[in-house]
């Protein structure tokens, strides 16, 4: 099979820094696409991945699910897109034809979840190796590397005026936090909004509770830096959890006459869910849980906290559904209806990847953008 040779991000071992390499890329085969990448953020899902807390974790692999590139070349058989198309690479595919793509009630295309869930493309191999050796592909994205292969039901045409190295951030981060107000809360004008957890996914939350009308958006975090950019975008308070002598969800309560009627776990801390549940108002208050929790934890709550109405739920890529929604999401941030550029607070090379996990560890970002 002929192949190309690709720069990448490599991660050998769950904990250690990635490694740039180049890597041998087989060209895409039947149903495939070559994406040459423009931009690339990087998500606190990479960092999970990489911290191998992730029942998924495979290694050696290529991280990476927050990209934008062109087109370089299809695989036998495509057809939706074309040399030269401007592209977002979908780690939550759309097939259009699975029993989850026409049950009207989900995102979650199943149609290659599960080879993708072992770093395989949908034929049961890689298309990335090292001296023959083969190397993972990660959430079927792989956008730590110049160039990536990817299955045609997992990429997104998107207009070619959109600037690639910002709407990479629709791939992942802004789409979820936006999606998941707007599709999965569904929250009206004049509710009230909790958001736990300010980097890129909370933050989007609060974008989208601002558009969604929202009357009070509570941003919380232990890291105060981030409330300037949270009261920017919309949040009309901003509330640290350590700076109470009491539970947060008391405080919220108390400060909401009762709870708010939707709260958001953007952290992937299993007791901050039990938090952002309970906060929510008796009767009626729902919690979405977005962040991303390690293999072995749980949530949990009293069962009456749910018997008196709260209700808990998940979000996965906000409930949009990539090829036939994601566009739309696009046009949105170009029509400004929301901007991109608070949350691109450090841009790099491929090179300097490793800083962008730095920077995120130490709260001092809130997306890095990898520019190749
Ligand atoms: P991030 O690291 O940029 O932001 C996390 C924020 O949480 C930080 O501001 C941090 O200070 C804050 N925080 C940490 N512990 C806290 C605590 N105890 N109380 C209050 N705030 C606390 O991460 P991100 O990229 O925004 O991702 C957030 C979570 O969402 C991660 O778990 C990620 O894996 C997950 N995620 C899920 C989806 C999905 O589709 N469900 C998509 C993207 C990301
Ligand atoms: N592999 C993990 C779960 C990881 C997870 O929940 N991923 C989210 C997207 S996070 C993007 O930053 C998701 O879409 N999940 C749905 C899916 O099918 O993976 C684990 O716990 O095994
Ligand atoms: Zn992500
Ligand atoms: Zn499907």
């Amino acid at each position: 099979m002929p192949t190309i040779k690709t720069k990448a991000a490599v991660a050998w071992k769950a904990g250690e820094p990635l490694s740039i390499e180049e890597l041998d890329l087989e060209l895409p085969k039947k149903g495939e696409v070559l994406i040459r990448l423009v931009a690339t953020g990087v998500c606190h899902t990479d960092a999970f991945t990489l911290s191998g807390e992730d029942p998924e974790g495979i290694f050696p692999s290529v991280l990476g699910h927050e990209g934008a590139g062109v087109v370089e070349m299809v695989g036998e058989g495509v057809t939706s897109v074309e040399v030269g198309d401007h592209v977002i690479p979908l780690y939550t595919p759309e097939c259009g034809e699975c029993k989850f793509c026409t049950s009207g009630k989900t995102n979650l295309c199943q149609a290659i979840r599960v080879t993708q869930g072992k770093g395989l493309m949908p034929d049961g191999t890689t298309r990335f190796s090292k001296n023959g050796q083969p190397i993972y592909h990660y959430m079927g994205t792989s956008t730590f590397a110049e160039k990536t292969v990817v299955p045609e039901i997992a990429v997104a045409k998107i207009p070619k005026e959109a600037p690639l190295e910002k709407v990479c951030l629709l791939g992942c981060g802004v789409t979820t936090g936006i999606g998941a107000v707007m599709n999965t809360a569904k929250v009206q004008k004049g509710d009230t909004v909790a958001v736990f957890g300010l980097g890129g996914i909370g933050l989007s939350v609060i974008i989208g509770a601002r558009i969604a009308g929202a009357k009070e958006i509570i941003a919380i975090d232990i890291n105060e830096d981030k409330f300037d950019i949270a009261k920017k975008l919309g949040a009309t308070s901003c509330l640290n959890p350590k700076a109470y002598d009491k539970t947060i969800q008391d405080v919220v309560v108390e400060h909401t006459d009762g709870g708010v009627d939707f709260s958001f776990e953007c952290i992937g801390n299993v007791d901050v869910m039990r938090s952002a549940l309970e906060c929510c108002h008796k009767g009626w208050g729902e919690s979405v849980i977005i962040g991303v929790a390690g293999a072995g934890k749980e949530i949990s709550t009293r069962p009456f906290q749910l018997v008196t109405g709260r209700v808990w739920r998940g979000s996965a890529f906000g409930g949009v559904k990539g090829r036939s929604q994601l566009p739309e999401y696009v046009q949105r941030y170009m029509d400004g209806e929301f901007e991109l550029d608070t949350f691109i607070t450090h841009t790099m090379a491929l090179e300097g990847i490793n800083d962008a996990f730095d920077l995120m560890y130490e709260g001092k970002s809130i997306r890095s953008v990898v520019s190749y």
